[in-house]
């Protein structure tokens, strides 16, 4: 990839791509630090989107008419382009879904229902999203199997001393999250995947964190399946993506039937087409898939380098920054982060310092984040966490410091 230094890059201008940030709120700019949530949208999204409904619409695999065909090619190459912004082998390896959720559960419904039995093991974190723990959840009541944790240290990284005895023959997946929604650790992925599979376990990454974030190859990775969502990319929501080995993929038995997954149907039976299409049933999220390929482009025109690295001072300037606060509390490591920082303040609950941060038209994230248990592991029912991306300034964050400072103030 070409490698471009984060302070090359007119990221003042980049801001300009996105109209929302010129919004209001209370009054006050718009300082948006809720992106983990989900991305703001840049201009060349909105109009692909718009481009598509004016000139292309009509389903996708179905009509032999000139729209549809249209339709069908965009939808496809944006599905070749996504193969290789992830550095998959090809096409057919990538399924479009709704978002990392969806994408996990048809893991752990078709891959799951085929080939976990009473006493095999999943092996998750304790820092895992509720979508990487409740499909699996789901899997052990439907099956018998059992659910197992690696733990997380006080420095919210994961305890990996403790992998070679959780790594155990019964072990047939280890899934766990690329970056944590709530400390922003960075696993490293390459190295848990390398032993899963040194004891014959597949390896599936959580990759919604770190998709719009950091440059990755899916094959240099090493794993056998990958899910992420658009919105937090600057794509559009309602698609996402699993990636999978095509053999593995292609052992997995189809989730919902219905419209284009067949090959050919009676009465009685049917058989199903190869994947991708034979798990993806019914009209897709056509627009959706055509909105991420141009989000990533987008986001290839800036190149992820340049992103990680600006991200990642962001988020580290922030941490740095929260320490001049009384009564606050981090979570998460002290050194490279992903890009978001979560902290309590004696101050205030999240919900009540999120809410007055609103009122200065600063859009930040108070509660548990989907992350119940690593909530209950810190100790804390919630943080309020601030996210960013690279439309984001260190400006917006001297501003977020001063209006905590007023909220400090306010509650005290
Ligand atoms: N986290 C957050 O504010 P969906 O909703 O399917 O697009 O993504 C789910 C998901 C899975 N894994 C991780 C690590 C995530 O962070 C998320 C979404 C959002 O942190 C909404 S709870």
């Amino acid at each position: 990839m070409h490698k471009i230094a984060a302070n090359a890059i007119d990221w003042k201008a980049v801001r300009q791509d996105f109209p929302i940030l010129g919004e209001q709120a209370h009054g006050h700019p718009l300082i948006y630090f809720d992106s983990a949530a989900t991305s703001q949208k840049p201009r060349a999204v909105i109009d692909a989107l718009r481009n598509f409904y004016e000139h292309d619409n009509a389903n996708v695999h179905r009509g032999l008419h000139t729209l549809s065909s249209r339709a069908t090619e965009a939808y496809e190459k944006a599905r070749q382009r996504v193969a290789d912004y992830i550095g998959a082998a090809s096409a057919e390896e990538i399924v479009f879904t709704r978002g990392t959720t969806e994408s996990i559960n048809l893991v752990a419904q078709t891959w799951g229902g085929k080939f976990i039995s009473e006493g095999d093991v999943i092996l998750l974190t304790v820092m895992e999203h509720h979508s990487n723990l409740v499909p699996w959840q789901l899997l052990a009541e439907r099956t018998g199997a059992r659910l197992r944790f690696v733990p997380v240290r006080d420095d919210g990284t994961l305890e990996l001393e403790k992998l070679s005895s959780l790594l155990t023959p019964e072990v047939k997946l280890f899934a766990f999250t690329y970056i944590s929604n709530s400390l922003g650790t960075i696993n490293p992925v390459a190295e848990l995947c390398e032993k899963a599979h040194s004891i014959g376990a597949l390896t599936l990454v959580d990759a919604a964190q770190s998709i719009g974030h950091l440059p990755f190859n899916v094959r240099e990775l090493g794993c056998d399946l990958l899910a992420f969502s658009g919105h937090k990319m600057c794509g559009p929501t309602g698609i996402g993506v699993l990636y999978g080995r095509a053999e593995l993929l292609d052992s997995m038995p189809p989730w919902h039937g219905g419209g284009e997954m067949i090959v050919s149907v009676t009465l009685e039976k049917s058989t199903f087409k190869k994947t991708p299409h034979r798990f993806e049933g019914g009209t897709p999220n056509i627009a959706g898939a055509i909105g991420l390929a141009a989000a990533i482009d987008y986001i290839e025109g800036i190149g992820r380098p340049a992103i990680f690295e600006h991200d990642s001072q962001l988020a580290r300037y922030a941490a740095e920054r929260l320490t001049e606060l009384p009564g606050t509390r981090i979570l998460g490591p002290s050194g490279e982060r992903g890009a978001l920082v979560g902290f309590v303040m004696d101050a205030a609950h999240p919900h009540d310092l999120t809410t007055f941060a609103d009122q200065y038209g600063l859009a930040m994230r108070g509660g548990h984040h989907c992350n119940q248990p690593l909530m209950r592991r810190f100790g804390v029912s919630g943080t309020t966490r601030a996210s960013f991306y690279f439309y984001n300034t260190t400006e917006e964050i001297d501003r977020m410091i001063e209006i905590l400072h007023a909220a400090v103030r306010f509650f005290s």
